[in-house]
């Protein structure tokens, strides 16, 4: 063999099988194992998740790269498109991905984008991209985590294309044809060998490219479902003020979105507010368009900056010069605040908290400075908002009194615990569960059904309050909630402490009728409203009872759907007769332990916030004082409703 001739990549070893030489080749290898590969075998560290999470993360993955764009202010309309097939094409009219060729790997730019990870250096584009936590992990996680990917890239006068498997190139870049436009488009099947269920939702896209549109003012993002025929667009001239209004709607506001845009050096703070008449706070924030749902910096800087500017107001302008808290002023607002910066660090269990430390004095100076010219500028939305806080000033004294109440009657009652309750043996609140029934003779069934060693009851009367009318101290001076408290253990508001939990399935049982659905959604509300920690952390379950009892001789089957009465009808055979559940009070306790109690073959749902914006305006719609919006909810949602039990 000629010296100068590079050895090859394989060494033939005696027989014909080939090996690779582990001394020479040693770097090759380390590279290997750095790119695409790296991303396959732990696809959780770029993704969080190959479940349902990690799935929608590659759309918004190629997403992010082309708000990139909008945001370098050369992309302004974004199109998704979902196949029959289960494949997404992401197009947008940005510069398109350079298809040049790169000196350092004598290959073309857009190859090099597609399967290095974070390509960066020089290929590092727009101020504020995205960094840290899952997000801007770059393109080729995309591209490694699909079994087919087809890139279309329209700049300098071309169209060209690149096609890729499983993160490898098939083929090299080709020149489809001449093109005076520019844009990329993308167009991925993620790969069933690393994702179970490969189904896209159009919901949950939806919320995220309206999210990502209000962020970024004036961008069009489109999207359709080829398969279910639907299709939307979002496009905000308003921007985050619009989000805010959106936040609000079917909601009593006081006055017009109060909104700020400032600079400080590098740091671009945005913030949109406006309060209505509801009890519950609502603030939204980002970092370089990024939901930083953990909070952080930011978050603590916009709600200090709160309070210190009514205080002053106060201060200033009334007598009565109390202070109010920073609790106090959240009462009913909504609010959106977004920050572009330039070297965010995220932090917390998902990443979704802002760090930078120097970002709380940044964002109070300038949105403190902001609010007080505006609330000196709007004396009457200053004077409404200002009565509103100290409102709720005072009904957090009046709190403060019923709680300490409820403290001191729990501790009276026997052993802390309420008499209502049937506890159960256990105190391993890992291995305890505790059924809340309605009224006293499904609490009886239940009873005598449970296994009391790590099984509780708890039986409320009827209807729970309807929270969402009702601020702190009423909720708190109604029983069955402070019921309901005293036996989690947990408290609630402020007060909430996860680690008190003294039963970690907490499980809703009602009918299966109307009735039912209604005292659940009532429960919701108040699990939604002041222990949602309990909802995010996944110990929230409702139970799901049988319908029907399908029986012919001593062949029992328990149904949970009209559809399954059918399929078991048919199984068994014509002469089978069909029993009805009305109640839980009808199952006898063995049918009740069986169909709705035993882990091993009872059926339950978990309760998740899939999207707290959308929960949030369900709640509102179905709960609140407004009367117009239910009735439309209803009517337009009425042929979705099946099962009508009257
Ligand atoms: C690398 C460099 C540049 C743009 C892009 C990548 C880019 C990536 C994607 C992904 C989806 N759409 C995209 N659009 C652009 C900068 C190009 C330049 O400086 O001209």
């Amino acid at each position: 063999m000629d010296e100068k001739t590079p050895q090859p990549a394989e060494v033939k070893q005696v027989g014909s099988e080939v090996k690779k030489d582990p001394n020479r080749y040693e770097a090759e290898d380390i590279q290997v194992l750095g790119g695409l590969e790296a991303v396959r075998k732990r696809p959780g560290m770029y993704i969080g998740s190959t479940g349902s999470r990690g799935l929608h993360h590659l759309v918004y993955e190629v997403v992010d790269n082309s708000i990139d764009e909008a945001l370098a202010g050369f992309c302004t309309k974004i199109s998704v498109l979902m196949h029959v097939n289960g494949s997404v094409t992401v197009i947008d009219n940005g510069r398109g991905i350079p298809v040049s060729m790169h000196p350092q790997f004598n290959k073309p730019a857009l190859e090099i984008v597609m399967t290095k990870l974070h390509a960066g250096g020089k290929f590092e584009k727009g101020a504020y991209k995205v960094s840290g936590g899952l997000h801007g992990v770059g393109i080729s996680v995309v591209n490694a985590l699909s079994e087919s990917l087809r890139v279309t890239v329209k700049r300098d006068g071309g169209k060209f294309a690149m096609d890729f498997i499983r993160g490898e190139p098939k083929g090299g870049m080709q020149k489809l044809g001449e093109s005076n436009e520019k844009g990329t488009e993308i167009t991925f099947m993620p790969d069933a060998q690393i994702f179970p269920e490969r189904e896209f939702s159009f919901e949950i896209l939806c919320n995220r490219m309206r999210e990502l549109a209000f962020l970024n003012k004036g961008v069009e993002i489109e999207i359709t479902d080829e398969k279910n025929k639907q299709s939307t667009s979002f496009k905000y001239e308003g921007g985050i003020k619009s989000f805010v209004q959106y936040l609000n709607t079917n909601k009593v506001v006081f006055h017009e979105v109060c909104y700020v845009e400032k600079q400080k050096d590098d740091t671009i703070v945005e913030m949109a507010m406006q309060y209505n008449d509801g009890y519950t706070e609502n603030i939204l924030s980002f970092v370089n368009s990024i939901n930083t749902i953990e909070g952080g910096t930011h978050l603590s800087g916009f709600k200090a900056a709160l309070t210190r500017c009514f205080n002053a107001y106060i201060e200033k302008n009334m007598k009565d010069t109390e202070k109010i808290s920073n609790e106090d002023a959240l009462e009913g607002l909504s609010a959106v605040i977004s920050l572009k910066i330039h070297n965010p660090q995220f932090e917390g269990q998902t990443k979704t908290k802002l760090g930078n430390a120097e970002i709380k004095g940044i964002v109070e100076s300038l949105i403190g400075s902001a609010l007080s010219t505006y609330l000196e500028e709007n004396p009457k939305v200053a004077k409404l908002i200002v009565e509103k806080i100290k409102l709720a000033a005072m009904a957090r004294e009046a709190a403060r009194k019923a709680r300490e109440l409820t403290r001191r009657k729990s501790v009276l009652e026997s052993g802390g615990l309420p008499g209502k309750l049937a506890d159960c043996s256990s105190r391993d609140p890992k291995q305890c569960e505790i059924f809340i029934v309605e009224g006293d003779s499904a609490g009886g069934s239940a009873k005598q059904a449970r296994k009391r060693e790590f099984q509780a009851i708890l039986p409320l009367k009827g209807k729970i309050l309807n929270v969402e009318k009702s601020r702190l101290h009423k909720v708190l001076s109604n029983q069955e909630i402070v019921t309901l408290i005293t036996a989690l253990g947990t408290s609630i508001g402020d007060e909430f402490d996860l680690a008190k939990l003294r039963y970690h399935k907490v499980v809703l049982m009602c009918d299966a009728d109307v009735d039912g659905q209604h005292i659940t959604t009532l429960e919701l509300t108040f699990f939604y409203r002041y222990m949602v920690e309990l909802i995010n952390k996944g110990h929230l379950y409702i139970a799901q009872p049988p319908l029907f009892l399908v029986k012919k001789g001593s062949k029992k089957m328990y149904v949970y759907t009209e559809e399954e009465k059918n399929k078991a009808m048919a199984e068994i055979g014509k002469d089978a007769t069909v029993q009805r559940f009305k109640g839980l009070g009808e199952m006898n306790p063995d049918e009740l332990w069986q169909t709705t109690m035993d882990p091993t073959t009872r059926r339950m749902k978990k309760v998740n916030i899939e999207d707290a914006i959308q929960a949030d305006q369900m709640f509102t719609i179905l709960m609140g004082d407004q009367v117009e919006p239910r009735r439309k909810f209803i009517k337009d949602h009425a042929a979705e409703v099946v099962n009508i039990d009257v």
